[in-house]
């Protein structure tokens, strides 16, 4: 298939002229209208983007960034992308989202949210734009009133992950304390050289590629890890993370240099919320080993129906958490609700005891306290399989509303197909399991005391 053949078919879902609200929602604050018709034939619905001379963004900006990278998608190649957002442009955004972003604590409180507000959770997205698309407007896009909390991995395996960052940096500038992204484990160096971000930047933007790759990376680790919402929901990617126990002492870099081999009393006990605050969040790749261990069990970890908590072998990095340890973390820190996300329908398949993913979400704890939610925003994913047979999942977000904003409400929805006809940026016949397996050999990490984990 050619990269640049137009889509076969118009998708008449997507049409974006509409004014009207969705209609389970009352009237939003949208003002003008979002005007991209995605027809193979139209003519872009703006010329090339430029950055605001006051470097305000508006509503009309975001709008026409929508609009352009959706008929983009359809209409260009992806090496035409230059043309669509002059790398210009896309300094100009990444660093004002970075600058914002990089002062977020690592677990951001999202307190000022009254009785008219609502808060939408999403979880992966992979680079799949028009359902990320679909799924702003169908829950409404970000306003005053309107919290949105991403769950990260907005990049690799999708065709679009930079249009889908960039759209979702270009909400955070012009909303800051309304929309929050946080990071995934595919917001990293490793995973980005692997399932297709790295390839997609540098043939979208040829000899400028490695400098943007780079800009995102950079801004891949100011992300922050986690939220709180109301006092009472805690999101993350991965989900818990452990405790770890004061620096061992230094010993001498010249001579007796042993692995320590002081006892834990508990090497794996669950970290708080002040641990969590204080961990070293700004790494190219959360480390496996070391004692920066908290970003990396954050955004790799995932439940298990046994309890406890263990190292997750299955994907070399992260734990295994159950359902004691929901209700200790739920307990602990006065909660009722965790949402996490990080498992598709593939990952899924491959875990007996829990549901899974068809709906785009699944519960997998109930414990007295509250509840563990798995929310997984990318529906048909993977979007390039070897196989004719696919998962067929829909994806799904969470709606939170006062005034507890910790009783769920989950709206799942189907994917926008056919999408336009793209090739991989990736080998996804041989990189068959997301996240699986991982060559840790291959991860870049700083060399530190080492201490050995079991
Ligand atoms: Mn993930």
């Amino acid at each position: 298939m050619s990269s640049d053949s137009p889509p076969d078919t118009v998708n008449p879902i997507l049409t974006y002229g509409e004014t009207t609200a969705p209609p389970d929602e009352p009237s939003s604050t949208v003002t003008s209208s979002y005007n991209a018709s995605p027809s193979p034939v139209s003519t872009p619905p703006s010329t090339s983007l430029s950055w605001p001379p006051d470097g305000k963004l508006t509503l009309d900006w975001i709008y026409n960034l929508m609009s352009v990278f959706d008929w983009a998608s359809r209409n260009l190649p992806p090496v035409n992308f230059p043309s669509v957002l002059p790398v210009s442009v896309f300094d100009s955004l990444v660093l004002t989202a970075s600058k914002i972003l990089h002062k977020e604590p690592n677990c951001v409180r999202i307190d000022d949210v009254d009785s008219d507000s609502m808060v939408v959770v999403v979880g992966d997205l992979h680079g799949q734009l028009h359902d990320t698309l679909f799924l702003l407007r169908d829950a409404g896009f970000p306003s005053e009133n309107r919290v949105f909390v991403f769950n990260g991995d907005y990049v690799d395996r999708g065709a679009w992950g930079l249009e889908t960052f960039l759209l979702l940096l270009a909400w955070k500038v012009f909303l800051p304390h309304r929309v929050y992204l946080l990071r995934g484990n595919h917001e990293s160096k490793y995973c980005t050289s692997v399932y297709g971000f790295e390839k997609e930047v540098l043939i979208k933007y040829g000899d400028k590629g490695k400098h943007v790759y780079r800009k995102c990376l950079g801004c891949f680790e100011g992300l922050p890890l986690a939220t709180i919402i109301a006092g009472n929901v805690y999101t993350a990617h991965g989900g818990l993370f452990r405790s770890i126990p004061a620096t061992p002492s230094k010993r001498s870099k010249k001579k007796n240099r042993r692995i320590s081999l002081t006892p834990e009393i508990n090497p794996f006990s669950l970290g708080s919320l002040e641990e969590l605050s204080k961990a070293r969040r700004s790494v190219l790749d959360p480390p496996w080993e070391g004692q920066n261990l908290i970003p990396g069990d954050v955004l790799w970890s995932d439940p298990s129906m046994s309890p406890g908590l263990s190292p997750n072998t299955e994907r070399g990095i992260g734990l295994l958490w159950g359902p004691d340890c929901t209700e200790e973390f739920l307990k602990k820190f006065n909660l009722k609700l965790i949402i996490r996300s990080h498992e598709g329908p593939d990952a899924r398949e491959k875990r007996p005891g829990f549901a899974g993913m068809d709906e785009g979400y699944t519960i997998d704890h109930t414990v007295e306290t509250g509840k563990l939610i798995t929310l997984f925003s990318a529906p048909d994913y993977p979007q390039f399989q070897a196989t004719v047979e696919r998962y067929n999942n829909k994806g799904a977000y969470v709606v939170l509303k006062p005034p507890e904003f910790n009783n769920p409400e989950f709206h799942s929805f189907e994917a926008i197909l056919p999408r336009p006809k793209v090739q991989a940026y990736y080998d996804y016949e041989e990189v068959i399991d997301s996240d699986e397996e991982l060559d840790l050999a291959s991860m870049v990490t700083t060399p530190s005391d080492i201490i050995v984990s079991t």
